[in-house]
């Protein structure tokens, strides 16, 4: 296999949420699992477990007040001090009691203010645990016609969105995630990535849109979005994770490895794979019944898998086929590289890291699964599914 893929393997990385490592579950049951962190900074320790046998993931997303601490910037060196750092701080103005009707496009002005606090507030944590970006999910939205004016919404979301975007330094971004629907059933405010592209693109370069794989209607082509996203230099995020049904946050790559494939060739074709593309892989799941840091390093894996296959894609066959207008001549060029079996190319490109070929059997024979058991006593929620 050439070397560039090679090495582009080999560069890649992907972030992992800290919330991936408490327990969660539905609005059912949360089923608790022994060992589970109880704090912030055990998070970041399981994450740190999933790169040191992944090798690709040295990135941990925060989730703010889930991961509240006094000293942010301790809790950055904590993170390096395991040979992780801290990536995106994700809001979280969903889960008051005052955001029943809406954070930021709430009809009373004191609870936006309130939602547009927490906002500026994580970019006070991005300063101090020096984090390029801050991702903005909003639960906002309607679940009755005439229940409150779709349009004077977005404009209360438009100024939220104005402050937020003048409070960002230099070299930090905003990233806007929309949502088809849930919590809200008649509308979101944000509910598409048209909506999220139109207020990035009047908000300037530094907004950026966030395509999470689980908000779209069943058979929305999300390459499409990813193609057309990159085109416009709008694509700042992905949160990673696949679904059966609606927004299942299940491991990325389990549903529909194809679909992840598709996205990483779009991926690829860009260019835009390298660290410095500013589109960052994150993911965004929750282990409810599967052990969690097994569960992320099955879910990195399998990002490595689908974008070891669009790597290994004869471009120059492609390219030749498009032209030809060679329609089965071209799909056989995506197949061949889709059918490719790529684990053993992962296994020596691991080697080559100095990593064990296979991540799964090295943590499970590592011993910290029983470790964490003994020494945490009530873990954590991960803010899901109370
Ligand atoms: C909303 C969402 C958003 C939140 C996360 C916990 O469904 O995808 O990214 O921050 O879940
Ligand atoms: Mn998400
Ligand atoms: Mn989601």
């Amino acid at each position: 296999m050439t070397d560039h893929v090679r090495a582009a393997l080999r560069a890649q990385q992907i972030e992992v949420p800290s919330w991936a490592y408490g327990n969660s579950g539905t609005r059912f049951k949360v089923f608790a699992q022994r060992g589970v962190p109880r704090n912030p900074q055990e998070k970041i320790a399981d994450a740190a477990q999933v790169h040191k046998y992944t090798g690709i993931s040295p990135i941990v997303s925060l989730h703010i007040p889930w991961d509240k601490v006094d000293d942010y910037e301790a809790l950055a060196k904590y993170a390096g001090d395991l040979g992780v750092r801290i990536g995106g701080i994700n809001a979280n103005v969903f889960q008051d009691d005052d955001y029943m009707l809406g954070s930021v496009t709430n009809p009373d002005a004191r609870i936006r203010r309130k939602a547009l606090d927490h906002l500026l507030e994580c970019v006070d944590i991005m300063d101090a645990t020096g984090s390029r970006d801050v991702k903005l999910w909003f639960s906002d939205g309607t679940n009755y016609p005439g229940q409150d004016s779709i349009r004077a919404r977005q404009d209360r979301l438009a100024e939220a969105l104005s402050a937020v975007y003048d409070r960002l330094g230099e070299s930090q971004r905003m990233l806007l995630e929309y949502k088809l629907f849930e919590p809200a059933f008649y509308t979101m405010d944000v509910p598409d990535w048209g909506t999220a592209y139109a207020h990035c693109l009047r908000l300037g370069p530094k907004a950026q849109v966030v395509i999470d794989t689980g908000h779209h209607a069943p058979g929305t082509n999300i390459e499409f979005i990813v193609a057309f996203l990159l085109r416009e230099g709008k694509l700042g995020a992905f949160d990673f994770n696949s679904r059966f049904y609606a927004d299942d946050d299940l491991m990325v790559g389990a549903a529909d490895p194809f679909q992840l494939f598709r996205i990483m060739h779009e991926i690829v074709q860009a260019d835009a794979l390298r660290n410095d593309s500013g589109i960052n892989f994150m993911l965004d799941q929750c282990h409810n019944i599967e052990p969690k840091i097994p569960g992320q390093i099955r879910s990195v894996m399998n990002v490595q898998e689908a974008t070891a296959k669009a790597l290994i894609v004869d471009t120059a066959a492609l390219d030749a086929a498009q032209q030809n207008g060679d329609v089965l001549g071209a799909n056989a060029v995506l197949m061949d590289a889709y059918n490719t079996d790529v684990r053993p190319l992962l296994a020596e490109v691991r080697a080559e890291m100095g990593l064990d070929p296979n991540p799964m059997a090295a943590y499970a024979r590592s011993g910290y699964a029983d470790k964490i058991v003994a020494e945490r006593v009530g873990g954590q929620q991960a803010g899901w599914g109370a």
